[in-house]
């Protein structure tokens, strides 16, 4: 990750926003991803969000992290939110969870592992050495626990590939690539419910009520099941080979395992190293040559998802595409840059499903930009990954610090004073 220095002074607006934003979101140890429209402790944005607090504070930066891996379940799974404190702004939240009874506190789903990436940058940028050292050596067997759950709950079969039960357990909520899947989940007799979103945001750039009576016929499936983890993977109506959460799970051992040898935990190598060399393998699976990009599949049928979205990029991310499959990735994104002013869409631009406004279905997102630009430069893609790094800038620069951006016009969408947005920045030009 190559850390850009900001000796111009020509970020200091955006550097000094940012900072403010994420002091503003913090509630004490951890850091909300938006005031009103998401009040809780998010997986992934807090790992992100991290990144961000290292350039004010190492101590708070740590300390999202030790929030975050503290609402960890006995099983080992890491939940997607963790409810601190009660909120009425969000839906659904701990009522409909089932975790306003239980000590939990959280939902009972996960989210791409973030965690131990940041806490590999963190241990490497850290001025607090001797923190640094005490932290990271504590989270790890915490991080271990979690990526072993990954394995366990959803690759019993030990392909290399886990799965995803959960459309917000890929973080890319309303994807294309979910559509064919989500469509044959059968809608279960819901009680009524009143979503809250809507009254954040408009309803033009939120998922579809199909998409919400989906959502949660599963968080209620899985909730009567007592979020087993025996269970769900043979439970849940939907079933999916997600690209964001396997790249995101791949470097995250890689970097888990760069850290067992920096703080002397070489007994974990070698079950880490098994999980690598499966992994590596497994995603030619994921490749589609004709398209030039990698898909995800479904696993309740078997197939390729004809869908090319963002996360087709994020191999790059995780380092297991060969030389000739990220030179195939540099040229489709080349060619996506080409329709749209601003990248990365999230969906292929020419695709009939491509929405420059609606969430996960084309919006531009700043931490997944983040993620390809890191990928981009480790094959030598220097200046592609350049654009797209000026390309998030130049949105923040001149919309604000929005959740997403519409990759036509630019225009900033979703929620405002977004913290996982501000700590991309500070990462980047910090
Ligand atoms: C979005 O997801 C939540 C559900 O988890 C929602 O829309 O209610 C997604 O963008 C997800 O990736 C993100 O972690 C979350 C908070 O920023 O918002």
């Amino acid at each position: 990750l190559r850390p850009r220095a900001d000796a111009s002074g020509k970020y200091s607006a955006i550097i000094e926003a940012s900072k403010e934003i994420l002091k503003q979101n913090d509630r004490g140890g951890y850091t909300i991803p938006a005031k009103g429209l998401y009040p809780y402790q998010w997986n992934w944005d807090s790992a992100l969000v991290a990144l961000g607090w290292a350039s004010l504070d190492e101590t708070r930066a740590w300390e999202e992290l030790e929030k975050l891996l503290s609402a960890q379940w006995n099983d080992g799974m890491v939940p997607h939110i963790v409810f601190h404190q009660p909120s009425p702004t969000y839906f659904p939240g701990p009522e409909i969870w089932g975790s306003v009874e239980s000590p939990r506190g959280s939902t009972g789903i996960t989210q791409p592992p973030v965690a131990a990436i940041s806490v590999r940058r963190l241990f490497e940028s850290a001025h607090d050495k001797e923190l640094a050292l005490k932290t990271a050596t504590e989270l790890f067997p915490k991080l271990l626990a979690w990526h072993r759950w990954f394995y366990k709950a959803r690759d019993p079969e030990g392909t290399g590939l886990v799965a995803t039960l959960h459309p917000w357990e890929s973080g890319m909520d309303n994807s294309p690539a979910w559509d064919e899947a989500l469509e044959r989940v059968p809608v279960a007799k819901l009680p009524p419910y009143e979503r809250r979103d809507l009254g954040h945001v408009n309803s033009a750039m939120r998922p579809r009520k199909e998409e919400y009576d989906r959502y949660l016929t599963l968080v209620y499936l899985f909730r009567d099941a007592d979020y087993d983890l025996k269970k769900l993977y043979n439970l849940s109506t939907f079933r999916v080979t997600d690209l964001c959460t396997n790249s995101i799970l791949h470097r995250a051992n890689l970097d888990l395992q760069w850290l067992a040898r920096q703080i002397g935990r070489d007994d974990a190598d070698q079950e880490i190293a098994t999980w690598i060399a499966r992994t590596q393998v497994a995603f030619n699976s994921l490749y589609d040559p004709a398209a030039q990009i990698y898909k995800c599949r479904d696993q309740l049928t078997g197939q390729m998802i004809d869908a090319s979205t963002s996360a087709g990029f994020l191999p790059l991310f995780a380092r297991v595409a060969d030389t000739a499959q990220a030179a195939a990735l540099a040229a489709t994104l080349e060619r996506w840059l080409k329709k749209v002013r601003y990248g990365v869409p999230s969906c292929d631009p020419t695709d009939a499903r491509f929405e420059p406004l609606r969430y996960w279905r084309g919006p531009v997102w700043a931490i997944v930009n983040w993620m390809i630009t890191d990928g981009l430069r480790a094959y030598g893609y220097d200046a592609l990954a350049e654009t797209v790094e000026l390309h998030t800038l130049e949105l923040v620069e001149q919309h604000g610090i929005y959740e997403y951006f519409d990759p036509v016009t630019g225009a900033g969408a979703g929620g405002s004073y977004f913290s996982w947005t501000a700590a991309m920045c500070l990462a980047w030009i910090l």
